[in-house]
């Protein structure tokens, strides 16, 4: 460590013509190794008469095919392992927010790569070796739980492995353990926010927590501010995905003004979603990523579906890693209502303009007839349901309007008591779709 400041100042503000130079000499590398040892990359490469050599800038980047998430699921589990078989140490999974399971598979160096990225962010978002991290991401074959453990073991810091779920007991341990850090998902740290309050924990008073490390799942300004109010802490956004390790792709800085793309082992892009179009820097689009240096199932081009949009002047933090700002949604999870494009993103930005409601909401579809039913349960917080004075038939027509405004589509609201909705432990299911089968 150089200073209190960077993980890594070396390469964290590296000048941007180095990080370029460092990417370019990376990426000729990589590309011969999947050419060399991927069957799945020799023949795509070979379909189009693309050699490594043809690979001599970073512009020619776009010269190599995309590779999408149907490319993991075809060929499920091992097709597109570089490796040696007994080079793999480690598999995880992710069922991914579209269902078919898709594998990780990391030799011994992807594994320090990924310690040393999660270490990297934990400490970008403030955590430090006197730290007691309680870390509430599922353990298992989610690359949360262990990505994280990973990283704090790095960083030195105390870790408290509880997994997710046991909410009860996540609020006692983090009192009894003095609990600095919490890392989850940003649905679970509101749920655990909920149950602090129904039990009467103050968490300004009761706990040491100063911060939060939340991703996993989109989530909007409004939800932050309600998670950094409840719980009295500061929260940072992480993001990452099974494809590229897992967490720490990217992370926030105390400045809070885009995630830092870790750019010395991924190079990222934008794309337009519907046409494949390269977009320039700013505008927001799909982000594609390319991993520089993993061996056990290298991943060229990758097309996350996450929209964004990157950034690249140099943070105030003095990092100089191209930034990308929050998910705001998937382009596979857009709706189409009535013909009308929606994001959930759009629904919970609605929804936390009112005090009144809890932060969890669902959204329901339906298509008994030839129109589609667009129905959105929202759920009051326990402070509002004692409100004698609280007018509903009102509340539900402002939620109406907000929503009319921000999307043009007039939804049903159906407003349920405090807790009604379902929680998850893990990522937030947040639309039942009924018309399935329907269409
Ligand atoms: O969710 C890895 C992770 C674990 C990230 C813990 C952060 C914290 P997957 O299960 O493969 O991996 O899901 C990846 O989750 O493509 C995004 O759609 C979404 N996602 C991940 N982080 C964020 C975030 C993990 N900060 C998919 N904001 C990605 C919005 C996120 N969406």
């Amino acid at each position: 460590m150089v200073n209190d400041k960077y993980w890594n100042e070396k390469i964290e503000t590296l000048p941007n013509e180095e990080i370029k130079k460092h990417q370019l000499q990376k990426l000729k590398e990589q590309v011969k190794y999947c050419y060399a040892n991927s069957v799945f990359y020799h023949k795509k490469f070979d379909s189009i008469g693309l050699k490594p050599e043809d690979i001599k800038s970073l512009d020619d980047l776009k010269k190599i095919p995309f590779t999408v998430k149907a490319d993991l699921k075809e060929n499920y589990p091992y097709g597109m392992v570089a490796a040696n078989p007994d080079e793999i140490v480690e598999i995880h999974a992710s069922s991914g927010t579209t269902g078919d399971q898709i594998v990780g598979a990391y030799t011994k160096n992807d594994m320090d790569i990924w310690q040393e990225l999660m270490a990297r962010s934990i400490y970008t978002a403030g955590g430090r070796p006197q730290d007691v991290i309680q870390i509430a991401y599922g353990y298992g074959l989610f690359t949360g739980g262990l990505g994280f453990h990973y990283g704090v073991q790095k960083l030195g810091a105390r870790v408290v492995p509880i997994s997710g779920g046991m909410t009860q007991r996540q609020i006692k341990l983090m009192k009894d353990l003095d609990v600095t850090i919490l890392a989850c998902t940003p649905s679970f740290a509101v749920y655990l926010a909920e149950t602090m309050i129904q039990e009467g924990i103050v968490p300004q008073k009761d706990l040491k927590l100063k911060r939060g490390i939340f991703g996993a799942e989109t989530w909007s300004h409004q939800m932050r501010q309600r998670i950094e109010k409840e719980l009295g802490i500061e929260a940072f956004d992480i993001y990452g995905l099974t494809e590229l390790y897992g967490p720490g792709v990217s992370v926030e800085c105390s400045e809070h003004d885009g995630l830092h793309v870790w750019e010395d082992h991924f190079i990222v892009e934008t794309i337009n979603p519907d046409t494949g179009e390269s977009l320039p820097d700013g505008q927001e689009g799909e982000l594609v990523f390319t991993a520089l240096d993993k061996t056990g199932l290298p991943i060229l081009r990758y097309r996350t579906c996450d929209i964004s949009k990157i950034i690249r002047e140099k943070c105030v933090c003095g990092r100089t890693h191209a930034r990308m700002l929050r998910v705001t949604g998937r382009s596979d999870d857009m709706l189409i209502v009535r013909g009308v494009n929606v994001f959930p993103s759009q629904i919970e930005f609605a929804i936390m303009q009112f005090p009144e409601l809890a932060a969890q909401y669902l959204i329901v579809l339906d298509r008994p007839g030839a129109l589609d039913t667009f129905l959105v349960k929202v759920e009051l917080t326990e402070h509002t349901q004692k409100n004698t004075q609280l007018d509903i038939k009102q509340l539900k027509h402002n939620i109406q309007q907000k929503i009319y405004i921000i999307t043009g589509l007039s939804a049903d609201i159906e407003v349920v008591n405090p807790n009604e909705l379902p929680r998850t432990e893990g990522k937030a299911k947040r639309v039942l779709d009924l018309r399935k089968g329907k269409m």
